[in-house]
């Protein structure tokens, strides 16, 4: 009798490749603390559209990168949302699946698609402690090309409909002064690209002190907060943007208070030359790693 070779025992796992999913996980939503799922969505663009093409490169981005620790996470992926045209719908079944993946007592990690879709999960999630966005924009006209429900105008909507009490945006140097004074008037917190370029350690004692004592922290990013150098691969690039590793650093900070909900969104593979997407990942890596780290040495 031939002995048995180990691949013998599970062949079609050894040949075959049936990726992509998040990170390479296989593991199954009742193992996993983060459920990740993509919202392949893009359909208020008003440059270039194509976000909705980022759940799939983002999954293969993350299986190429060699991230660190990345045995100490337990991550599931759930696929994506089918695709839509309508906000409506969209948001509505991003609203959801995060309600289904916080009852059972899991983080949700999505990918986008178009930053609209934070406008979906927030307002089904009680108990937020503060909402942290890394963004060059302020996402808050009014209207935008005859629409009210758009990428440009969701924190707008959001805070119009219930004021939240810990709103930071990170990173913002693109928006109009009636966008400013709104969110002024809201009391959202700016920590602006200038500030972190000029004097880096001022802006980790900033946004060090604004999530002081915050836990159960929605955090956002959209990766047109980082420079178009490092990132082309956005669908509304802004120059004078923040370098990778301020952005990290700057997320290790929000997500050790605790991580209620993430989403990574406006990556657009169709400009990308992959850097964006492996931008993306890192974030939203990192941001899972100081999550996980501080709440298990508090437990
Ligand atoms: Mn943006």
């Amino acid at each position: 009798m031939t002995p048995q070779h180990p691949m013998s025992r599970d062949w079609i796992r050894f040949l075959f490749y049936k990726g992509p999913s998040f990170v390479g996980t296989d593991a199954s939503f009742e193992d996993a603390d983060y459920a990740v799922f993509g919202v392949p969505f893009d359909a208020t663009a008003s440059f270039r559209p194509g976000s909705r093409f980022a759940p799939l490169s983002l999954r293969i981005m993350s299986e190429y990168l060699e991230l660190p620790a990345e045995k100490s996470i337990r991550i599931c992926d759930l696929g994506d949302l089918h695709p839509t045209v309508s906000v409506d719908v969209m948001l509505r079944r991003v609203g959801e699946a995060v309600e289904r993946i916080v009852e059972a007592g899991k983080i949700p990690v999505i990918l986008g698609g178009e930053h609209t879709l934070t406008l979906g999960s927030i307002p089904r999630l009680g108990g937020i402690g503060g909402l942290v966005i890394f963004d060059a924009h302020l996402d808050m006209r009014d209207e935008f090309m005859d629409t009210r429900i758009n990428h440009t105008t969701w924190l707008r909507r959001l805070l119009e409909e219930k004021r939240m009490e810990h709103v930071i945006v990170v990173g913002a140097r693109a928006y109009t002064e009636e966008e400013f004074a709104v969110a002024d008037d809201m009391g959202v917190q700016l920590v602006t690209s200038s500030e972190i370029f000029l004097d880096f350690r001022g802006a980790v004692k900033k946004l060090d002190a604004l999530t002081s004592g915050l836990k159960n922290i929605y955090l956002s990013i959209d990766v047109d907060v980082l420079d178009p150098g490092y990132a082309p691969g956005v669908s509304n690039p802004e120059p004078g943007g923040i370098a990778p590793i301020h952005l990290y650093e700057l997320i290790k900070i929000v997500a050790a208070r605790g991580l209620m909900a993430m989403d990574i969104v406006e990556v657009n593979p169709l400009f990308d030359n992959w850097s964006a997407a492996a931008c993306a990942i890192y974030a939203a890596y990192y941001a899972m790693l100081s999550s996980t780290t501080s709440s298990s040495a508090s437990r």
